[in-house]
């Protein structure tokens, strides 16, 4: 069997999530694949045993059956989409393909990369995995917010950013907007394109709408 370990809040194991649900997907209902939830409250990622799998001590992470482990969100969704669903959220011919690349990458290293490198540097509880330097947050949320701009006019008389279906761009966009909730970067303070785009996500791909039913007394 194969194994995804993810944490559901985190942005990065959240591309893998929301991936599988955009090919229609429910990552729990999956019959060759165990989902394992790893509780950073916890400190799960530290553990010894996830160590042993994923020594940077990350999420997410795909374990196949002949013991490959594929430690990066970048390739474990290079992997879903290649071998779940019909159609490729990378891109379906090769220049849509290198559309969609382009796009992820600079969503994903001037918006959500940014983002993190300031949560990393602010929050309590990624002290002890990053050496804090205070100083680098308000620039990297500045550098952040910038990039914005870039999307707001991309996304000018279009719902997607490439073509006109959700691509994994789409995906890594919406993540580095919602992540950046929790650094007080409003979503929808950056353009009407952008607030729209980000309304129509966070509808379909909502950390609550995609919460896990919890298994009740009543209901186990
Ligand atoms: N390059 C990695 C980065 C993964 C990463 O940073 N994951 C975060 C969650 S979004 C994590 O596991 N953090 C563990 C921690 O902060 O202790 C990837 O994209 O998979």
């Amino acid at each position: 069997m194969k194994k995804l370990y993810i944490t559901r809040t985190a942005p990065n194991p959240r591309k893998a999530l929301i991936l599988l649900a955009s090919k229609g997907i429910d990552v729990d209902d999956m019959d060759d694949i165990d989902v394992v939830d790893i509780d950073f409250a916890a400190k799960e990622q530290m553990s010894e045993a996830f160590t042993k799998i994923n020594p940077m001590q990350t999420v997410p992470v795909l374990t196949l059956d002949d013991g490959t482990v594929l430690n990066d969100s970048q390739a474990v969704c290079e992997y879903l989409d290649r071998v779940y669903g019909e159609r490729s959220v990378m891109g379906n011919d090769v220049v849509q393909r290198a559309q969609v690349c382009s796009m992820r990458r600079i969503a994903e290293f001037e918006v959500l990369y940014n983002l993190m490198l300031a949560f990393q540097h602010s929050h309590p509880s990624k002290a002890q995995r990053v050496e804090q330097v205070p100083e680098f947050v308000a620039p990297s949320i500045a550098r952040a917010v910038k990039a914005l701009a870039y999307f707001e006019t991309s996304l000018e008389g279009h719902d997607y950013l490439v073509g006109d279906q959700l691509s994994f761009a789409d995906i890594v966009l919406y993540l580095g907007l919602d992540f950046g909730k929790a650094l007080k970067v409003d979503p929808t303070a950056h353009g009407e394109n952008l607030a729209q785009f980000y309304a129509r996500m966070h509808e379909r791909f909502s950390i609550k709408k995609m919460a896990k039913a919890k298994p009740t007394e009543a209901n186990e």
